[in-house]
């Protein structure tokens, strides 16, 4: 992608004026992560698979490891990245005032989102779609017995409008409760308070592992909303857009070339050209970022491809055993394509 270095001007803050940047130095952001040492990573304030901390504080989960990969492209260290929670509600005005360098929180790419925030969405890190909890013994077995029910959900999150929409195409009475905090929603909806209890659907198997009796309750099988997860940027610095962006697709590019984190010294040999161009040992892709050529090899040695990444937190190795479902490779009928590395 072509660079420009225009000054820019987001929400009435810091003008930048840089002209003609020395090749492979990199844009503001990148200088300035360059300069502190880290990369600061806006996250949830705690979903497990996603971005969780342990008692010790260490964080784990899909989109801290999207956070941990930057890190490693950029410093060759995955611990070189420090994180902020943030509620649904705060995380894009934390992200415009420049609080974090990204948001990589379970936040769904729209086009409010995208074109009326500001904001520059650099691929999809997880396909979710939106569901609904309820207790078994309620009796409810489908989205379309909800009629008239007290539906509890988080403020600043896309749930209540795609909620609204369900019920008013079929005509259904409901009642929304939204929270600022999903402990709190959660809370309610244990208590009885409301009668389910709606966001990602990916969110609802997590937080079902953490209610007193999980097995009491049900996932409903309809998903009410189309919601692509992904990483989020700052308008206005292309080639920091560009390292989160080839960050996920270096991800995804080496698990469809079958290079993972157990054979990357191996693969480091192969003679495939689309492996020597995604490692560095063919071509300058890296170099192109301002970074070292050796950037993927780092990502992947470090943290993985996307299959692992989504096995260990997510999927079949993780405590959620989510299925890869519409997240499979392309190759396998999902919908995870990265463009090439050329
Ligand atoms: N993907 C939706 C929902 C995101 C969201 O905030 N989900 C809640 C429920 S899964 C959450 O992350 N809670 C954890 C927290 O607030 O830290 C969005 O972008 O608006």
């Amino acid at each position: 992608m072509t660079r420009h270095w225009n000054s820019l001007a987001f929400a009435g803050f810091a003008v930048l004026s840089l002209t003609s940047p020395a090749i492979g130095a990199g844009g503001p952001t990148l200088q300035q992560v360059k300069a502190k040492g880290f990369v600061q990573c806006g996250v949830s304030d705690g979903l497990q698979g996603f971005s969780n901390p342990d008692d010790a504080g260490n964080w784990s989960g899909i989109d801290v490891d999207v956070c941990r990969a930057l890190a490693a492209a950029i410093f060759g260290d995955t611990n070189a990245v420090r994180f902020t929670p943030m509620t649904a509600k705060e995380r894009f005005t934390g992200l415009q005032h420049g609080e974090v360098d990204l948001l990589s929180r379970n936040t769904t790419i729209t086009m409010q989102r995208d074109v009326a925030l500001n904001l520059e969405f650099t691929g999809v890190t997880y396909y979710d779609g939106q569901g609904f909890i309820v207790k078994k013994e309620s009796g409810v077995t489908s989205a379309n017995d909800l009629g008239g029910a007290t539906v509890c959900t988080q403020t600043g999150t896309t749930t209540e409008l795609n909620v609204a929409d369900f019920f008013r195409v079929r005509g259904l009475e409901y009642k929304i409760v939204a929270f600022d905090k999903e402990a709190q929603a959660v809370e309610a909806y244990e208590q009885g308070r409301c009668d389910t209890y709606t966001t990602d659907q990916s969110g609802l198997f997590a937080i079902r592992l953490k209610l007193a009796n999980p097995d009491a309750h049900l996932i409903l099988p309809e998903i009410i909303s189309k919601e692509p997860l992904g990483p989020a940027v700052r308008q206005g610095d292309d080639n920091w857009e560009d390292i989160v962006r080839w960050t996920l697709y270096a991800m995804v590019n080496a698990e469809e070339l079958g290079v993972s984190s157990s054979n990357i010294d191996e693969m480091l040999k192969s003679e495939n050209p689309e492996i020597r161009r995604l490692l560095g040992v063919e071509g300058s892709f890296g170099e192109s970022l301002g970074l070292s050529n050796d950037w993927a090899v780092n990502i992947i040695r470090r943290v993985g491809n996307y299959g692992e990444i989504f096995d260990r937190n997510v999927g079949a190795g993780s405590p959620l055993k989510i299925e890869r479902g519409y997240n499979k490779l392309w190759k396998e009928g999902g919908l995870q394509y990265a463009p090439p590395i050329r």
